[in-house]
């Protein structure tokens, strides 16, 4: 296994999705997911991009990195430099998205082949520390160890991310340095919490509709 390609993206991104275990996913395959997940009681519509071994700087990638709003950031733990990858890819992304700030965890997938490691946990843990405690999580797509807790993360990131920046912040309470505007596009002016439908009338279109209405959060994992 040689490069970052082969760390088990696409496996994490179908256990998490559909909760299976796939031996073999064509490596150049790209695709993007939904599935609708509650964090902290909140339901949410999330996207998923799962995003294949392309050169690293290329503009694909740009696009991808500008279209997330949280990243999963994954190597493997049998492979010392699909980690050392990652330090590029990190750059990039707060290159891309201007701000230190930027929802996102690390994962050390294939946990489960003790045999075959060339990092610790310390490692993943000391890298996690350089990152300003980027949340880092030793992961196995095949035992379904830590995905989902993965996901949660980012996406609960993203949510606290989206409530600074339209919490009012005249309050001086954090000397902070004013965060940049989210992105245009997923920014809807009228940042409403669509109520569900009343249960009494529920239906199936209804439900439906309220699931359109659900905010989406666009996560990628590189
Ligand atoms: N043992 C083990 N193998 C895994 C795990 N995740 C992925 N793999 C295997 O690693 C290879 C690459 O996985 P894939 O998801 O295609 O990697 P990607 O290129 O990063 O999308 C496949 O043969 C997977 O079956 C894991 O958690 N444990
Ligand atoms: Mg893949």
């Amino acid at each position: 296994m040689r490069g970052a390609g082969g760390v088990g993206k696409s496996s994490l991104t179908v256990q998490f999705v559909q909760g299976v275990y796939i031996e073999s996913y064509d490596p150049t395959i790209e695709d993007s997911y939904t599935k609708e997940i509650e964090v902290d009681g909140r339901a949410c519509n999330l996207e998923i991009l799962d995003t294949a071994g392309v050169a690293q700087f290329t503009a694909m990638r740009e696009l991808y990195i500008k279209s997330g709003q949280g990243f999963l950031l994954v190597y493997s733990v049998t492979d010392k430099s699909s980690m050392e990858e990652l330090m590029a890819i990190r750059e990039q992304v707060m290159r891309i998205k201007d701000t230190q700030n930027v929802p996102m965890v690390l994962v050390g997938n294939k946990c489960d082949l003790t045999n075959d490691r060339e990092l610790t946990p310390e490692d993943g843990i000391e890298v996690s520390k350089k990152w300003n405690k980027t949340p880092f999580y030793e992961a196995s797509a095949m035992y379904k160890m830590n995905v989902e807790d993965a996901f949660i993360d980012v996406v609960r990131q993203i949510i606290r991310k989206e409530a600074q920046a339209s919490a009012p912040t005249r309050s001086g309470s954090g000397a902070q340095p004013k965060e940049e505007q989210p992105a245009a596009k997923s920014r809807k002016p009228s940042e409403s919490v669509k109520q569900p439908p009343p249960a009494k009338s529920s239906t199936v279109a209804d439900a439906k509709k309220a699931k359109k209405l659900k905010k989406k959060r666009k996560c990628v994992i590189l």
